[in-house]
């Protein structure tokens, strides 16, 4: 067996399965070069905790991160909490020599990203390293388009449309959770799905957002108190709470080369229940793809015979592509768990080459600061904002 690699998660919700199943899956599929150990799961409940610890397969619970983070037989600290608690986790678990993986966004302000980037830059210069969980990167079909975007297969990029739609909050009656108080989430659908475009787009084209003109909406401002979570929503109680976030983030980009981006995020889509749709238009071609049919890239050639134009469907699922080769045989399809594979193997790989793995926390800034860009232009009436 290769040296262990002994993580501690703090956080055990939705994200926390997701990313056991990353831990748990990624040495089984790819020959890693460190074994992780999934030694300590750290909870608020200590009885919620621990079932989530058996169903999971963590050895041990804790209900205190702060000793686990200074405990010597930790390598790693995972953070899946709501981002209010990211920055302070994530600055003492660097501060005691810890390797960090963060959920996105990084945080909830970028006063707090910009604190956890100098964090991160200090403890590299130690050889410890912190990546942020932007974890549709690691989709394979996104991976190749990011590669065919590199190869010129588009040409010159004029424009990007990226849109990030759900439905789950469509219903007024569905309750508050975490994710609708400004308090534990920074921002509604701006940083919740937002951020996982504006990621991708400057991923895909490598290039930066240098400015963005846009606007926020609230559609349904109360709604009942949460009683008991089921999955992202769950039961309803008697009384109400307020609502004090964005439902809606509709905004333009500027691209660093001066090509034009537009986004829309929303979890009142009705019907389209978790597409992020992707469109990079060149002057060579365009590529598109949606999470909601995650193993298709579409690709149009354009420099082809005019006879033969069309989109192609590329089925991203044969040993030549991005990460394949460590599942099925050609031809079998992946999943939304497979990208958190993706990351463990990638996080642990650059680990053990001592580099710096990516997406890093100057990247989870780079998107902190864009969408604050959009709060502030939102609360300007648009006006175009550089970041
Ligand atoms: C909820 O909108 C959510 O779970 C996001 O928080 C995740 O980042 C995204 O992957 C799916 O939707």
């Amino acid at each position: 067996m290769t040296t262990p690699l002994r993580v501690a998660m703090i956080g055990h919700g939705f994200m926390g399965a997701a990313h056991s199943v990353g831990w748990r899956q990624a040495p089984a599929a790819f020959d890693l070069p460190l074994s992780p150990q999934m030694a300590v799961l750290v909870g608020r409940d200590a009885a919620k905790t621990s079932a989530a610890a058996e169903r999971w397969g963590w050895t041990e619970t804790s209900t205190d991160w702060r000793s686990v983070v200074a405990r010597d037989d930790i390598d790693l600290v995972d953070i899946v909490t709501p981002g209010d608690s990211h920055a302070e986790i994530a600055l003492a678990a660097l501060a005691a020599g810890k390797h960090v993986l963060c959920e996105k966004p990084l945080a909830n302000s970028v006063a707090e990203a910009e604190e956890m980037e100098r964090a991160a830059r200090d403890a590299a210069a130690h050889g410890v390293r912190a990546m942020v969980g932007f974890t549709y990167r690691r989709v394979p079909a996104v991976t190749l388009m990011r590669d065919m975007v590199a190869a010129g297969r588009v040409g010159t990029i004029r424009q990007v449309r990226a849109s990030y739609r759900q439905d789950w909050l469509a219903d007024p009656e569905s309750p508050m959770t975490w994710r609708l108080d400004k308090d534990r989430a920074g921002s509604g659908a701006l940083g919740d799905i937002g951020a996982h475009i504006v990621d991708m787009a400057q991923f895909v084209t490598r290039q930066d957002i240098s400015a963005v003109s846009g606007v926020l909406e609230t559609l349904v401002s109360e709604r009942p108190v949460l009683a008991e979570s089921v999955g992202l929503s769950g039961t309803a109680g008697t009384e109400r709470g307020t609502v004090t976030v964005d439902d809606v983030a509709v905004f333009t980009g500027r691209l660093t080369s001066g090509a034009l981006a537009s986004f829309e995020a929303t979890r009142f889509a009705t019907g389209r229940k978790n597409a992020l749709d992707i469109e990079i238009s060149g002057d060579a071609g365009s590529l598109h793809w949606n999470l909601e049919d995650m193993n298709v890239l579409d690709f149009y050639d354009a420099t082809r015979p005019a006879a033969e134009q069309g989109f192609a469907r590329i089925l991203v699922t044969e040993p030549e592509h991005p990460y394949l080769s460590g599942w099925w045989p050609a031809g079998h399809m992946l999943g939304y768990e497979h990208g958190f594979s993706h990351q463990v193997k990638d996080l642990i790989e650059a680990l053990a080459a001592g580099a710096q793995p990516s997406p890093s926390f100057e990247d989870g800034l780079r998107v902190q600061r864009v969408l604050d860009a959009v709060e502030r232009s939102s609360r300007d009436g648009s006006a175009w904002t550089n970041i």
